[in-house]
C-alpha cells in the first residue's frame, strides 16, 4: 500500500499551480494535465484517501461531497444535460497513477463504451 503524499497535497494548498475550476471547503477541482475530452476536470478530496479501497466510515462524507460538487460544476457549465462519464481509476489494472483519490469528469463529446 502507498503511504507517502502526493503532488496533489501541493495542488491543495496551491504551492504548485493548477487550473482550479471548483473549491468548497472539502473539494477542489482542476483541469487534468493530458485531457481526455474538450471538458477533463479531476475531483479530489482535501484530505488524502489513497485509493478507492481506502474510502470507509471516517471519511466516506468526501465522496458524497465530491458527487454533489460534480453536480454544481456539470450544471454550472451546462454540461448536466448533454451528459458526462465519471471514472475513478483503482491500483494496477485500474491504470491509478496518483494515488489520491480524484473523480475524472469527462465532458465536451460522446463518449465510448466499453471503456479501453
Ligand atoms: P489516474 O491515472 O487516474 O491516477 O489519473 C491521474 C491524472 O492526474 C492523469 O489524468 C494526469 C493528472 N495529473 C498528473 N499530474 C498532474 C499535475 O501536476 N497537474 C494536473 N492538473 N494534473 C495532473
Amino acid at each position: 500500500m502507498v503511504t507517502e503524499g502526493t503532488l496533489f497535497d501541493q495542488i491543495i494548498d496551491k504551492t504548485i499551480p493548477a487550473d482550479i475550476v471548483y473549491e468548497d471547503d472539502f473539494v477542489l477541482g482542476f483541469k487534468d494535465i493530458n485531457p481526455q475530452a474538450p471538458i477533463h476536470v479531476l475531483f479530489i478530496p482535501k484530505i488524502r484517501i489513497a485509493t478507492h479501497n481506502d474510502i470507509n466510515d471516517s471519511n466516506i462524507d468526501y465522496v458524497t461531497k465530491i458527487h454533489h460538487a460534480i453536480n454544481l460544476y456539470a450544471k454550472e457549465i451546462g454540461e448536466a444535460e448533454n451528459g458526462y462519464r465519471l471514472v475513478m481509476n483503482c491500483n494496477g489494472n485500474g491504470q491509478q497513477t496518483v494515488y489520491h483519490i480524484h473523480m475524472h469528469f469527462l465532458a465536451g463529446r460522446m463518449m465510448n463504451w466499453p471503456p479501453g
